[in-house]
C-alpha cells in the first residue's frame, strides 16, 4: 500500500493531486489544517494535510471493491493505532512512523526555535518602526538659528513664562532675519510692543483689587502719602476689608499718621455714605479684602462694593514673586471686576524681573506703578519701558 501526503491549499486541489498520482483508487485516510513550516508560516493562512492511500500492488484503477474494503480496513487499524493483526500485511504498508521520544524533542526545539527567530524577527520589524518614524520626524524638525537658542535662553534664564517665550520667538522669526546679529535690540522691541503704562495724574476714586498679602493695603498708604503730602490734593481713605483682623487699623494708623480722613464700609449702604462724606475729596483711595482667584463667591461679593463705587479707575495689585503657573488664572479670576491697571509689588522681592512681562502679556493691561519695598510712602515707582525691559532681562536691577 502506497500512502501519501499532501500540504494543499483546499480540497479541491487535494482530488486533482492524489487522483493524478495514486489513481481514482486512492482513499483520504486524514485531513487536517497545518500552518506552512517554518516563520513564513506563521503569517501565512493554514493550509490543509490530506493524507491519501492506494493499494501499490495493483493498478490503482483496477481496485475492485472488496479490495477497496481490505484498504479501508487496515487503513482503519493505522488510524487506531492497533496492532494489525497479520504482519505479512503490515510490513507492506507504508504507514506514518509513530514519533519517538527524540523526534518530538526535535519538533519542540524546532518550535522553540522559530518562537526564538519570530521574536526576532518582531524586534527587528519595531527597529525599522522606530528608524521609519525617526526619519519622518526628520523632516519636521527644524533647524534653530542661533539667534533664537540666544534669546530663548535669555528669556529662560530671566523666567519668563514659556507661553511667553514661545510667542517672542515666533514674533522674532515674524519680524526678524535669523542671521541678524542684532539680536538683543531685536528682542527688546519685541517686549517694548508689549509694555503700556499708564502714566494718568490720579484723580477721583480709585479702588486696588487682587489676592491676598500682594500689598494692597500698603500700596494705597504709599499712593495717600504721595497725593496728599507731595502733590497737596485732599485724599480720602476708605476700606471694606472688615474680614481680616487688623486690616482697618492697619490702614487707620496710616490715615492718622497722614492726617487723612478715614471711613470703614460694611455694607453697600455704607459705601453710599462714604462716597457722599467724600464727596470734596480730589482723590478716594478704596482698599478691599484680598481674595483668593479661585474663589468665586468671595470675587462677586467683592464685585458688589465695586460696581457701588462707580469707577473704571480700577487696580488689579498682583506681586512680582507670583509663580508663572499662577499668574493666568489671577488674572482671570479678577477680570470679573473689569480692572483698567495692573500694579506690580514686591520687585525688591526677586531677583529676576521676567514675571512682570509674564504678567503685562497675559492680562494685556497697562502697569500703573510698580512697589520695591515696605517704606511708605517712598518705596512706589513709576518705571520707564526701558528701564523694565532691562530688569526683565537681566540686565539692570532695584537698587
Ligand atoms: N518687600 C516688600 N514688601 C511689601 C511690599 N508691599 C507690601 N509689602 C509687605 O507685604 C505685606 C502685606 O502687605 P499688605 O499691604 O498688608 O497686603 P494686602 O494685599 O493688603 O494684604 P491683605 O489685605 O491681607 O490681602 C506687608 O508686610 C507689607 O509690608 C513691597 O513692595 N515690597
Ligand atoms: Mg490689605
Amino acid at each position: 500500500m502506497l500512502i501519501k501526503r499532501y500540504i494543499v491549499n483546499n480540497m479541491n486541489e487535494a482530488m486533482v493531486r492524489i487522483r493524478y498520482e495514486l489513481g481514482s483508487n486512492a482513499i483520504i485516510i486524514s485531513q487536517r489544517k497545518v500552518r506552512k513550516p517554518g516563520i513564513k508560516g506563521l503569517f501565512a493562512s493554514k493550509m490543509i494535510e490530506v493524507t491519501a492511500a492506494v493499494e501499490n500492488s495493483e493498478k490503482p484503477q483496477s481496485l475492485n471493491v472488496n479490495k477497496n474494503n481490505a484498504l479501508q480496513n487496515k487503513v482503519q487499524e493505522i488510524l487506531k493505532n492497533k496492532p494489525v493483526q497479520r504482519k505479512s500485511e503490515v510490513s507492506n504498508i507504508e504507514v506514518p512512523k509513530q514519533r519517538t521520544v527524540i523526534e518530538e524533542k526535535k519538533e519542540a526545539s524546532a518550535f522553540k526555535k522559530d518562537n526564538i527567530e519570530t521574536s526576532e524577527l518582531i524586534k527587528e520589524m519595531k527597529d525599522m518602526k522606530n528608524i521609519i518614524e525617526k526619519m519622518a520626524h526628520k523632516e519636521d524638525i527644524i533647524e534653530i538659528s542661533e539667534s533664537e537658542k540666544q534669546i530663548t535662553k535669555i528669556l529662560e534664564d530671566n523666567d519668563y513664562d514659556n507661553d511667553v517665550i514661545q510667542w517672542m520667538v515666533a514674533e522674532y522669526k515674524n519680524k526678524f532675519d535669523d542671521n541678524d546679529e542684532n539680536y538683543i535690540d531685536n528682542l527688546k522691541s519685541i517686549i517694548r510692543d508689549k509694555i503700556d503704562i499708564e502714566n494718568v495724574e490720579i484723580n477721583g476714586k480709585m479702588i486696588l483689587v487682587g489676592p491676598t498679602g500682594v500689598g494692597k493695603t500698603t500700596t494705597i498708604a504709599k499712593l495717600a502719602g504721595k497725593l496728599a503730602l507731595i502733590d497737596k490734593k485732599k485724599v480720602g481713605l476708605i476700606t471694606i476689608d472688615t474680614y481680616r483682623i487688623g486690616a482697618v487699623e492697619q490702614l487707620k494708623t496710616y490715615a492718622e499718621i497722614m492726617n487723612i480722613p478715614f471711613k470703614v464700609v460694611i455694607t453697600l449702604k455704607d459705601m453710599d455714605e462714604a462716597m457722599e462724606e467724600f464727596k470734596d475729596c480730589d482723590v478716594i483711595l478704596i482698599d478691599t479684602t484680598g481674595r483668593s482667584s479661585k474663589n468665586t463667591m468671595q470675587i462677586s461679593e467683592l464685585r458688589a462694593f465695586v460696581d457701588k463705587v462707580k469707577t473704571d479707575n480700577i487696580s488689579l495689585v498682583i506681586s512680582s514673586t507670583t509663580k508663572n503657573r499662577d499668574i493666568e488664572p489671577i488674572i482671570n479670576g479678577f477680570k470679573s471686576l473689569n480692572y483698567r491697571n495692573v500694579i506690580i509689588t514686591k520687585l525688591d522681592e526677586t531677583t529676576v524681573y521676567g514675571s512682570i512681562i509674564n504678567i503685562l502679556f497675559k492680562c494685556n493691561k497697562p502697569v500703573k506703578f510698580f512697589t520695591i519695598g515696605q517704606n511708605v510712602p517712598d518705596d512706589i515707582k513709576l518705571l520707564s519701558k526701558e528701564k523694565i525691559i532691562d530688569l526683565s532681562l537681566g540686565e539692570d536691577n532695584i537698587c
